[in-house]
């Protein structure tokens, strides 16, 4: 039984270093500073092995915003990664440090017009993973992702864009909503797009509301004890002040690589809907594969979670 049990626990460490999750990464980079915060996560967890990053969307219309996504990920020594963008115009370009990570540190990417389209660039990764396996993470608002699902046929896939998201798409973690009612920024900026892809999504959804995030501060240590070359650091202070803030978007990413079971507990009984103001409820008389998250572990922990992984640095 001892050997059992250590065979086990073996698979199941194993499991857990052969198998990062392979993600993708859909960001507001720019009208708040925890998505720079939620990448730095995402990218410690891809150092640990926990993750592999496939591509990072931006769903605003910045032409700073793929530049200032691309700093970050070659602050990390990925500056390989494809980076894809909204590509209206009009839609969230306010920022209080996109323009300047995307002009003072290394980078690619000069403007976001050079970034792919994101529906493309979308439609080009998922079609070279296999079935079942992806796991995205959004943490802005819906619009990129409700115009994924209105793809048609391309040279990447004969699926239409329903159709190749769930052949390919394991889960979607969504920062978005508050639970189990209530009205939250991501969803009010695109409604229509949060209704649509809440209501039509094909595989479950794992919200973190409003809720979990707002309780999770975090940066201040960053700015006071990263390094000066850390462009995650520069867009905190130049965000914040140095203040913290709280952690909505590191909190999902933390959620869609390592799971909700040592940090929140989940709510299944029921369906997310969401209504022409963005405003959203949860309805217990009906079943879908939506899940929300519910506070578990104290947000001073989680908060310490966070900012060591916000802290360590790049691999060398
Ligand atoms: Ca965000």
């Amino acid at each position: 039984m001892l050997l059992t049990n250590a065979w086990i626990s073996f698979c199941l460490f194993t499991a857990e270093v052969l198998n990062p999750v392979p993600i993708i990464l859909d960001t507001d980079i720019g009208p708040d500073c925890d998505d720079a915060g939620a990448m730095a996560v995402l990218h410690v967890l891809a150092n640990n092995n926990e993750a592999e990053i496939l591509g990072i969307m931006c769903c605003t219309s910045s032409q700073w915003g793929a530049p200032c996504i691309d700093a970050i990920n070659t602050y990390y020594g990925r500056g390989y990664l494809p980076v894809g963008t909204y590509k209206k115009s009009g839609f969230l370009t306010e920022s209080k440090y996109n323009q300047y990570l995307g002009q003072h540190f290394p980078r690619q990417l000069k403007n976001g017009q050079n970034a792919t389209d994101a529906r493309k660039l979308y439609r080009q990764v998922l079609a070279s993973q296999p079935d079942k396996s992806v796991v995205i993470c959004a943490i802005g608002p819906l619009n990129n992702l409700k115009d994924l699902l209105q793809t048609k046929a391309d040279q990447y896939s004969q699926l239409n864009g329903y159709d190749l998201v769930l052949q390919k798409v394991n889960a979607i973690y969504i920062m978005g909503g508050q639970f189990p009612n209530g009205l939250e920024w991501n969803f009010q900026q695109d409604s229509s797009a949060a209704q649509m892809v809440v209501r039509n999504w094909p595989t479950s959804i794992i919200f973190c509301g409003f809720e979990i995030g707002e309780k999770i501060m975090t940066g201040n240590r960053l700015c006071h004890l990263g390094s000066e070359d850390h462009p995650v650091r520069k867009a905190y202070q130049l965000h914040t002040q140095g203040e913290d803030r709280p952690s909505w978007d590191p909190a999902t990413v933390l959620c869609a690589v390592r799971g909700s079971s040592e940090y929140w507990t989940v709510e299944s009984d029921g369906i997310c809907s969401v209504d022409s103001d963005g405003s959203n409820q949860w309805r217990t008389l009906d079943k879908k594969s939506h899940h929300y998250l519910k506070q578990r572990m104290d947000p001073l922990q989680l908060a310490t979670v966070i900012e060591e992984l916000m802290l360590q640095p790049p691999m060398q």
